[in-house]
């Protein structure tokens, strides 16, 4: 048979198409079992976005959640996930963001199941956080009220070293369980009204402190046990405050002072006890000194109650709420009656107690829950809401050592 040119060329095109147009690459249905890991109840994922990227060529797939199954070329693949998951807390619902990652999947053989746990992701990539509050102090053991031993523990919640020189922390100016009708001005928006400033002191690199790892503020750094069994030994804290001109308190010269900028009272410092405050950290900006601080950060204000009875004029602190790192609304959950920072800090509360009673609050504390862990490294609950990453009336962590 006379071969045709037009038969010749399409026996090349086709044995051209067996290998080039073969699919040579194998396909692997990928299912995602994905886990909230949270401290947070009844925590719900409600959407987000799966990203498969391919480590030899960073080609990247997504999943939209709910959907949990893809296909995907055989190959080696990081997976991350970005999403978002709601709760409910007494009557209040909230929005988290969650997020997820695996690395180095090695996906083949048809079908492929990967397991992921989501964590909370924080709202900072990580500061320092106010771990615990012990405010209300302690019985002796005639039963009378203990003074001194209150104490703050500030926790470094990033993967970094942090200094904790220049760190700032302070008592809310006003109370969580009384609200007043109008403050004028009212400048909860842009700053915190503050009692209290305490600086830690340092030159930016005195005090580092390592990532996962606390500092403790206390009253009087001492061992408190030798005057009173019931409490604790406070004598390795890292700072304490310590005012000279006062009879009542004492100094420990092994353990460093906190810079007091300003104090309402010049006797003695005792934070709340009744745990009716809002405590907050912070960061002066550079440049910003105490004598400046101090000369142009006062807070002239008048407030008016319910009953319509307006205050004298009242002279104490603001904190712009830019500089501030972490902010814990305290107060009595029965009592309660407003939070004394902007919202955008701080959405909820915690509590000591029910009451504000000492009988209920004596020997308890705040306390910041773990969110995961990130090896050995706790990572703290930072949502910017105190009702969810905070343990109300909770054990502190010195009584238990
Ligand atoms: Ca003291
Ligand atoms: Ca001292």
């Amino acid at each position: 048979m006379k071969k045709h040119p037009f038969y010749l060329v399409t026996l090349f095109t086709a044995l051209l198409c067996l290998t080039a147009c073969k699919d040579p690459v194998e396909t692997t249905i990928v299912t995602v079992n994905t886990t909230i890991d949270t401290s947070i109840d009844g925590l719900q994922l409600t959407e987000g976005t799966y990203t498969f990227e391919n480590v030899s060529n960073a080609k990247q797939l997504t999943l939209a959640y709910p959907n949990q199954s893809i296909e995907l070329e055989d190959g080696l693949y990081n997976l991350s996930f970005i999403g978002k998951g709601v709760y409910r807390h007494d009557s209040l619902s909230g929005e988290v963001e969650v997020q997820g990652v695996r690395s180095n999947l090695a996906v083949s053989g048809g079908n492929y199941t990967v397991e992921l746990t989501v964590f909370v992701r924080n709202v900072s990539d990580g500061d320092f956080v106010i771990a615990e509050l012990f405010l209300p102090g302690t019985f002796n053991e005639a039963g009378k009220q203990y003074n001194g031993d209150q104490y703050v523990r500030i926790y470094n919640n990033s993967d970094k070293v942090l200094y904790a020189d220049g760190l700032v922390f302070m008592e809310s100016a006003f109370m969580t369980t009384s609200k007043y009708k109008v403050v004028d001005p009212d400048i909860m928006n842009e700053a915190m009204a503050i009692n209290t400033v305490a600086v830690v002191p340092g030159n930016g690199q005195d005090h580092p402190v390592q990532p996962g790892e606390s500092i403790i503020l206390c009253d009087n750094a001492i061992n408190h046990k030798e005057a009173n069994p019931n409490s604790i030994d406070l004598s390795k804290a890292d700072f304490e405050w310590y005012f000279p001109d006062s009879k009542l308190d004492v100094d420990n010269p092994e353990v460093e002072n906190l810079s007091i900028y300003y104090c309402y009272t010049k006797t003695i410092w005792i934070l709340n006890k009744q745990g009716n405050r809002a405590y907050a950290i912070g960061r002066l900006p550079q440049g910003m000194t105490a004598d400046r601080y101090i000369a142009e950060y006062k807070y002239d204000y008048t407030y008016e109650l319910d009953n319509g009875t307006v205050s004298k004029p009242q002279s104490q602190y603001k904190f712009p709420n830019e500089w501030i790192v972490d902010a814990v609304n305290v107060g009595a959950n029965n009592e309660w009656q407003w939070n004394v920072t902007a919202s955008k800090l701080d959405m909820g509360h915690t509590y000591i107690g029910q009451n504000n009673t000492i009988a209920e609050n004596i020997g308890k504390c705040v306390l910041r829950k773990v969110s995961h862990k990130d090896g050995s490294r706790e990572v703290l609950l930072d949502t910017d809401n105190s009702s969810v990453d905070f343990t109300p009336a909770a054990t502190p962590t010195l009584f238990t050592k």
